[in-house]
């Protein structure tokens, strides 16, 4: 009889979606959500054919040389960056990410971030909590507009343009987008949004918006150069990747109000937070999880487990993230 293939679920998951992979795999989950290192992470993957992978397992030459059955990853993470791609495709292994699911409750968020940053919500909870609210005043926790402001937004895929629609529908705002490439003139006009290069953008956002993928070019997009461009009015928010921000500069730049604050849920080397930002009162500061709910969380873990279904069917992937070369059969 022919043999299951073998499928490692790295983190805990939720339980209905383990089982389901049961009916078509033969499934080793960490179900009690064990902390690997990456030579752990190693030795529970070299005799798997999947691997369904929450976005902080890295995926690289190394680890596919440990692993020769192996032929596919399913990220529950629309983003990849812990995916070599270059080692992936040329070890024949297959990627996926999980996108869509989580577009509209991840540009919530980051309204959620933007709001409680401009209007300084946690500053006012910290500090009601402390005991120091006495009386009114006309200029207490005074923050910046949100309504009519322009937005910024650096990153124009499917969550961008979430945020883009939300802000310009939603809030009023006028809304700016940099990309690496411009969207059709139709996506823009549905989005109300018009591109500009990043400079003029960083210039004459309100609220500059982070959603781009991380990649080696990505990387610190925002630094001191950039934060000097900004208004010393503006807010940043970061919902995208620890790395698309030098957190050290960022830090500095709040201290000295360089810029009026930041929402930050991902950082560089998370879940570690740069000391400088949890010293200064100007940020507010999330453990990533803008796609933090259930149902978006299910979907995702769903998707996931339905490339690998999809993909062990001969029915190919459902959302690919590279086209690997076949891998060579080395089960023996
Ligand atoms: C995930 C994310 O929660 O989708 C992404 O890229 O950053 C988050 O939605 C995280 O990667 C763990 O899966």
């Amino acid at each position: 009889a022919m043999q299951k293939p073998r499928i490692l679920v790295a983190r805990a998951i939720f339980p209905e979606v383990i089982e389901r992979l049961a009916q078509h795999f033969e499934v080793e989950a960490n179900v009690h959500d064990d902390i690997w290192s990456p030579a752990e992470f190693a030795a529970h993957l070299r005799d798997k054919d999947g691997a369904l992978t929450t976005g902080s397992e890295r995926i690289d030459a190394a680890l596919l040389a440990a692993c020769p059955r192996l032929r596919i990853v399913a990220n529950m993470a629309v983003g990849y960056n812990n995916f070599d791609l270059a080692a992936m495709d040329a070890g024949g292994v297959q990627g996926t990410n999980a996108p869509g699911v989580l577009t509209e409750t991840t540009a919530d968020f980051g309204f959620a971030l933007l709001l409680a940053t401009a209007r300084r919500v946690t500053e006012g909870e910290r500090y009601l909590r402390a005991g120091q609210w006495r009386r009114w005043s006309y200029d207490l926790l005074a923050g910046a507009e949100v309504h009519g402001s322009t937005l910024g937004i650096i990153g124009m895929g499917r969550i961008g343009q979430a945020i883009a629609r939300g802000g310009a529908y939603g809030f009023g705002m006028r809304v700016i987008y940099h990309n690496r490439s411009r969207l059709a003139p139709e996506v823009e006009a549905e989005c109300k949004a018009n591109y500009v290069g990043k400079e003029e953008l960083l210039r004459t956002a309100d609220h500059v918006v982070l959603v781009l993928p991380y990649s080696p070019e990505s990387h610190h997009t925002i630094g001191a150069p950039e934060l000097a461009l900004m208004k010393p009015t503006a807010t940043l928010v970061n919902i995208a990747r620890g790395g698309i921000v030098d957190d050290a500069a960022l830090a500095e730049a709040l201290r000295t109000r360089r810029i009026a604050a930041a929402g930050l849920d991902v950082f560089e080397g998370e879940p570690q937070v740069h000391p400088g930002l949890l010293e200064v009162p100007n940020v507010v500061l999330t453990p990533h999880i803008a796609s933090a709910t259930l149902p978006t969380r299910l979907a995702m873990a769903q998707l996931a487990a339905d490339n690998l279904i999809a993909f062990f069917a001969g029915r190919g992937p459902l959302t690919p993230v590279n086209q690997p070369r076949p891998r060579s059969d080395t089960n023996g």
